[in-house]
């Protein structure tokens, strides 16, 4: 018995108890000794849901997945050890992203740490770099204030992942449940109003400036700060880049919208950071992938810099002027300091600035070549797949060269929509962050967009999937080979391939695999063949789809900044590179 009818309970039902009160709905995991009495009250739970995975990893991406569909924390569950570390990928995951998880393990009894017991690992220790913060309890009447105050750190101030580790003995023990009404975190106080000097200074710099640009980066998303950032845009005039984890942040049809930075970034968006005199970064973090070679990167450029995280300000580039706050409270404050501005008659005239902008629009357009041979060209799939199912729906996506064409070729309209793991750059992220999405937004049509090489990794939650209902869309783009670094070895390292052919148009045959794992499996081989397949997978809502899109193999992700180089270094497409030296 977990509840006595006086009060007292088990440390493992105080815990239910504590997910409950955090208004958790859904929890992935799996099983093991260390975490088993806290299984045993899950089970009687009215209002948690657990999904049991395929393996912990899928645990976490999916706890992932659904914060980002559900707006709430993710949580995911395992036991000790291998449990645990199975765990950590998506913990460095989320941690890069900023996503907000809980991660509850169960640990070998006090007693056995530290006596190299079966199944012990020291997990607080090894995802000490990579959570917000971690816990291990021991004592279990501390039970329900640590699961309290992990949902407060997770979610608030810069959101990311908490791992609580509790002792199967602390599980097992006896002690009663009280939900704290107040939590004491000294030293944690997320500054989120900004200081109005220096948002006051931010919008003189605005109205001064010739070439600004708004450089938007994922924390718009998780401050919820879309709508405030349209108004800014639209009240400036001001271009906007979307970065990676920004993707709809800011539509895509938007006039205003040059698309995304970066290594893979469109010239217009690469340029407009490049050569402007005035950056304007608000929850971004001057990742490598879109600053390309630092020291060369904007040089005229002055910068305001917004962030809800202190430390990312002056972390690579050098701030003008820091804003510390939430994202939303930050823009609209700015709008405010703007409209004072534009009262006492100061205006912008950014006019020569556009033209430059819209002349690169115009030369360098996004595209890709089709292949001959009737060969499928893969942007052109992800292409159609976003086209026919619209912008209500999430796309989720792998790593690699489809990750980049899904970024590039879907169109975002809505702000959290598009998913991916962008700082850790993670294989294997799709499938199960996608199952998370759904769960997340039952109602919504959830594409991954996954690579052969990425799916091999995850694809065994399928099962979870189709067992559970969850009935997601998988676009396999199988070019049959780790595209993203054949790639990099058809470019600089002399089209000398080792070690990425995959051999995927062979083994294994994807729909076959689908259909083991009671998915619908679809085949697709011709371009003409690419719209009805699409279309057919949109009808079936009774069980997962898995389509294999057999794509041609050389198709190459442009435009590219190459590693480490600077960014005036965009190559549109292989030895074609922009002339804009001229105008500086
Ligand atoms: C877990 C993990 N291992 C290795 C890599 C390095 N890596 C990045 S992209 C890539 C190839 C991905 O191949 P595939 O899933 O087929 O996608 P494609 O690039 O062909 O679209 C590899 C191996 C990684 N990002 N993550």
């Amino acid at each position: 018995m977990s509840e006595s009818t006086d009060g007292t309970m088990t440390g493992a039902a105080s815990l239910i108890r504590s997910l409950e009160a955090a208004d958790v709905d859904t929890v992935f995991g799996i099983p093991g000794g260390a975490i088993l009495p806290a299984y045993d009250p899950l089970m009687d739970s009215k209002s948690v849901r657990h999904i049991l995975v395929r393996h912990e990893q899928g645990a976490g991406h999916a706890a992932e997945g659904y914060a980002y569909s559900s707006g709430k924390v993710g949580v995911c569950m395992a036991t000790s050890g291998p449990g645990a570390t199975n765990l950590v990928t998506p913990i460095a995951d989320a941690y890069m992203d900023s996503v907000p998880m809980v991660a509850i393990t169960g640990q070998v009894p006090s007693a056995a740490i530290g006596t190299d017991a079966f199944q012990e690992a020291d997990i607080s220790g090894i995802t000490m770099p990579i959570t917000k913060h971690n816990l291990l309890i021991t004592n279990p009447d501390e039970i329900p204030r640590a699961i309290a105050e992990a949902f407060h750190l997770a979610s608030t101030g810069r959101p990311g992942p908490v791992l609580v580790d509790i002792s199967k003995d602390a599980l097992a023990a006896q002690t009663t449940f009280e939900w704290p009404t107040e939590l004491d975190l000294p030293g944690y106080r997320p500054n989120t109003r900004p200081h109005s000097r220096q948002v006051r200074e931010a919008a003189s710099m605005i109205v001064e400036a010739k070439k600004p640009v708004l450089y938007v980066g994922g924390g718009v998303v998780r401050a919820g700060a879309a709508e405030q950032l349209r108004k800014l845009a639209e009240l400036t005039g001001i271009p906007v880049v979307t970065t990676l984890m920004a993707r709809g942040a800011f539509p895509d049809s938007h006039p205003l919208n040059l698309g995304m930075p970066g290594m893979h970034g469109t010239v217009p968006a690469v340029a407009a950071l490049q050569k402007s005199d005035l950056i304007i970064a608000l929850g971004t973090r001057f990742d490598d992938r879109v600053t390309g070679h630092l020291p060369s990167f904007a040089p005229k450029a002055a910068v305001i810099h917004a962030d809800i995280d202190p430390a990312e300000i002056g972390k690579n580039r050098h701030a003008d002027v820091p804003i510390v706050g939430d994202a939303r409270e930050v823009i609209t404050e700015l709008i405010s300091a703007l409209d004072a501005q534009y009262a006492a008659g100061k205006a912008s005239d950014y006019e020569a600035w556009w033209a430059r902008l819209n002349e690169l629009r115009d030369l360098f357009p996004l595209g890709y070549d089709t292949p001959a041979d009737n060969e499928v060209a893969p942007q052109y799939v992800i292409q159609r797949i976003g086209q026919i199912t619209g912008p209500e729906a999430y796309y989720v996506a792998g790593v690699g060269q489809h990750q980049m064409w899904a970024a590039q070729y879907v169109e975002y309209e809505k702000p959290g929509h598009w998913i991916n793991s962008g700082g850790l750059g993670t294989m294997g992220f799709a499938v199960p962050a996608a199952m998370g999405a759904k769960v997340g937004s039952p109602d919504s049509v959830v594409w991954a967009i996954d690579g052969d090489g990425c799916f091999q990794m995850t694809n065994q939650e399928l099962a979870t999937c189709a067992i559970n209902d969850i009935p997601i869309k998988v676009a396999i783009i199988n070019n049959g080979t780790l595209g993203m670094v054949r790639q990099w070895q058809s470019l600089f390292y002399n089209e000398r391939y080792s070690n990425t052919d995959l051999q995927t148009h062979r083994i294994p045959d994807f729909v076959k695999l689908a259909d083991a794992y009671g998915c619908h499996g679809l085949r697709c081989e011709t371009p003409d063949e690419v719209d009805a397949t699409i279309e057919k997978a949109m009808a079936l809502n009774d069980a997962p789809v898995v389509i294999d899109f057999s794509v041609h193999k050389d198709a190459m992700v442009w435009p590219m900044v190459p590693a480490g180089t600077s960014n005036d270094m965009i190559t549109v497409a292989r030895s074609l590179a922009p002339a804009w030296e001229r105008e500086d």
